[in-house]
């Protein structure tokens, strides 16, 4: 656990964005990942959020008027009640453990989110996530498993810088079923603002886990 100053966060976005602009429209997916819920006044977004074991959370706040906190529900972590965060200030903590986490913010009991940890892909299975700029502000994203895996299940999370729609144009709900044998998937991502879009998608089949993936930015960018 450990309580980030906003230019560390800042930095550490940045060192992010470089290495992923090296191979900017052919993700290969890190496992050790960082996931940021953005603490707005009165909210957790996003309030449910699903990280590989070995991941970190950040509880971002960046911008609001009031003091807030995140506490778990069984002591797993708590960014603390006497130093509570205020804007610019940021709380992190590293899951070692599968379970689902539920917390809250203890100086406003109804701000509560959720983190499901699952255990991480095994060594050896792999999914990729190609995205190819097809119209402005768009992207055609490509998901597709290897040697031999199926994809029976996709969910994703999707962050308010963008929206996600089926190839027919009609919004994407944020998980699908997929029919039996199926081995790869397209959709696609619209920008509605920033540079970079962070997908996150959880794969079940006939392995499971949870890619991360910036889309966007370098030379084919949005
Ligand atoms: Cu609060």
């Amino acid at each position: 656990m450990a309580r980030l100053t906003r230019p560390a966060v800042i930095a550490a976005f940045a060192l992010v964005a470089i290495m992923l602009t090296s191979a900017p429209w052919l993700s290969g997916l890190a496992h050790a990942a960082s996931t940021t819920v953005t603490i707005q006044d009165f909210l957790f977004n996003l309030a449910d959020v699903t990280v590989n074991v070995g991941d970190t959370v950040t509880w971002s706040y960046p911008v609001g008027s009031f003091a807030h906190t995140t506490r778990s529900t069984t002591g797993v972590w708590d960014s603390g009640i006497a130093t509570p965060l205020t804007p610019g200030q940021s709380f992190a903590h590293t899951f070692t453990a599968a379970g689902t986490f539920q917390y809250f913010c203890e100086l406003h009991p109804f701000m509560t989110g959720k983190v499901t940890v699952v255990a991480p892909p095994a060594p050896g299975r792999n999914v990729q996530v190609q995205s190819v700029k097809d119209a402005t502000n768009r992207r055609l994203v490509t998901i597709s498993s290897g040697n031999g895996h199926t994809l029976s299940q996709l969910s994703w999370t999707v962050p308010a810088n963008a929206a996600a729609t089926a190839l027919n144009g009609t919004p994407l709900p944020t998980g699908i079923v997929l029919p039996p044998g199926t081995t790869s998937t397209q959709f696609h991502l619209h920008r509605l603002s920033g540079d970079y879009v962070t997908l996150r998608i959880v794969v079940t089949g006939s392995f499971s886990g949870v890619w991360n993936t910036l889309v966007g930015g370098g030379p084919n960018a949005w």
